[in-house]
C-alpha cells in the first residue's frame, strides 16, 4: 500500500494535501502527513513501526495511553505553575476503530499527533539547548515516578540490560560471517578486544540492581537528544517524544542515554571520528537543568552511579551497532553495509573520552548536584 493510502486510513479532518519521510530513527520509518480542510490544516506523524524489533507492537500502543493519560492529568494539576505549556503526542484513531492500522503485508502503521511549533535537533546548539533537554527529561522521569513500573508492559524484554548485549554478541561472535571478519579485519579484532577489555565493567548497574542499591522504575528508553522538542518561540523544552520504548528498568539508562548523545557534539553519524568527545560544558549545562525536577526522587546510591551510567550505555551503544554489524544489519536499518562498524566506532571513541575524563564529568555532576 502506498503511504498516501495509508495516511487515508487515519480519522483525520480534510483532505492529504502531503506526506513525506521525516526525522532521522534507526528502527521504524516515519513521515509526516499533512490534512486540509478550507478552513485549517493538521499535521500528523504516521509510523510503519518495525516488527522484527517489537514483536507486539500492540503493546506500544497500550504503553502509550496508559503513559500519556498519567502524565496528562498530572500536567493539569501542576500547569498554574508551570514555567511553559508541556506538550504531548496523542493518538490519532484509525478508520476501522482501532489505534493502529495492519496493510497487507502485515505491516503496523499508526499515527500520532505533531508536537506544535516545536523542533528536535540531532545535535547540541548551546549550552542553553543543553539544559533543557535536562530539564524535559528530568520533568519526565519526575511525572512517572509515581506510576507503578508495572503498569506498562515489556514491549522489548532485555533493551538496556548491558549484561544481556554481551551474552547476544557471545553467541554471534562465533557465527560463520563473524569469525570471517575477525580473521580478515584487524580493525575488527582491535574493537574486540575493547569490549573484553569492560566485561567485567558492563555488569554494573545490574550487579547494583541485585545488591539492592538501585530500583526498577519506569523509563523512556531512549531519551536522545533527537527525542527532545524545542518551542521554536520560546527556545524551551516543550516535550520528549518516541515513547515506544518506555517500559520498566533503570532510569539510570535514560540519564546515560541523554547525555552520551548531547555531549558528542560530532552526532552519531560523524564522518570525523577523531574529532569525538564528551563535551563537559553541555554536561553540566544539561545536570542543572535535570537536577531541578530530579533531586525530588534521586536517592544517595542513585547519585552514585550517574557516571557509571554514561559510560555504560555509550559501551552498550557500541557495542549494539558493532553485533549488528557483525551479525549482518539486521537490526539498525543502514545505507552502506559498513554504517553499523562506523556507528560502534563513533560511540567507542565516545566511551573512551568518558573514560579519559571521569574525574571532570564527577566533578561536573557533584557540583550541579549541588547547586541544587
Ligand atoms: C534506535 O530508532 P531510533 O533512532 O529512535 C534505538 C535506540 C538507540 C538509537 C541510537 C528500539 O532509536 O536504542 O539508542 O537508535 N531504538 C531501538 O540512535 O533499538
Ligand atoms: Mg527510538
Amino acid at each position: 500500500m502506498t503511504p498516501v493510502k495509508i495516511a487515508e486510513q487515519f480519522e483525520v479532518a480534510g483532505h492529504l494535501a502531503s506526506i513525506r519521510p521525516t526525522g532521522s530513527g534507526n528502527v521504524n520509518d516515519t513521515y509526516l502527513a499533512v490534512f486540509r480542510t478550507h478552513f485549517s490544516e493538521e499535521r500528523i506523524i504516521i509510523q510503519r513501526v518495525n516488527s522484527h524489533v517489537f514483536a507486539q507492537p500492540e503493546w506500544i500502543m497500550e504503553n502509550l495511553s496508559i503513559l500519556t493519560n498519567h502524565c496528562h492529568k498530572q500536567l493539569q494539576v501542576e500547569s498554574d505553575a508551570a514555567d511553559r505549556i508541556w506538550q504531548l503526542p496523542r493518538i490519532v484513531p484509525c478508520r476501522n476503530g482501532q489505534d493502529y492500522f495492519r496493510d497487507e503485508n502485515g505491516d503496523f502503521w499508526r499515527a500520532l499527533t505533531l508536537i506544535a511549533s516545536a523542533t528536535s535537533y540531532d545535535i547540541a546548539q548551546s549550552a542553553e539547548h543543553a539544559r533543557e533537554v535536562g530539564t524535559v527529561l528530568g520533568l519526565f522521569h519526575r511525572l512517572i515516578s509515581t506510576m507503578n513500573p508495572l503498569s506498562l508492559r515489556d514491549t522489548l524484554p532485555g533493551f538496556h540490560e548491558t549484561p544481556k548485549y554481551l551474552e547476544q554478541y557471545d553467541v554471534v561472535l562465533k557465527s560463520e560471517g563473524a569469525q570471517e571478519l575477525l580473521e580478515s579485519s584487524m580493525e575488527v579484532r582491535t574493537i574486540t578486544k575493547f569490549i573484553e577489555e569492560r566485561r567485567e565493567f558492563a555488569y554494573v548497574l545490574e550487579n547494583a540492581l541485585a545488591a539492592g542499591e538501585l530500583e526498577t522504575r519506569l523509563i523512556h528508553g531512549d531519551p536522545k537528544v533527537s527525542n527532545i522538542m524545542i518551542d521554536d518561540d520560546t527556545f524551551k523544552g516543550t516535550s520528549i517524544i518516541d515513547l515506544d520504548t518506555a517500559k520498566p528498568g533503570l532510569i539510570h539508562y535514560d540519564f546515560g542515554d541523554a547525555l552520551r548523545s548531547l555531549c558528542n557534539r560530532q552526532g552519531e553519524e560523524t564522518k570525523d571520528i577523531g574529532k569525538v568527545s564528551f563535551d563537559l560544558v553541555l554536561c553540566e549545562a544539561f545536570v542543572r537543568g535535570y537536577m531541578g525536577f530530579a533531586k525530588d526522587f534521586l536517592t544517595a546510591n542513585d547519585k552514585k552511579y550517574l557516571y557509571d551510567s554514561i559510560r555504560l550505555i555509550t559501551f552498550e551503544l557500541g557495542l549494539r551497532f558493532f553485533q549488528d554489524y557483525l551479525a549482518g544489519n539486521v537490526y539498525f536499518k543502514v545505507k552502506l553495509p559498513e554504517q553499523n562498524l562506523h556507528r560502534a566506532k563513533i560511540q567507542f571513541k565516545l566511551c573512551e573520552s568518558i573514560e579519559t575524563r571521569k574525574r571532570q564529568i564527577q566533578e561536573v555532576l557533584l557540583s550541579a548536584i549541588d547547586g541544587q
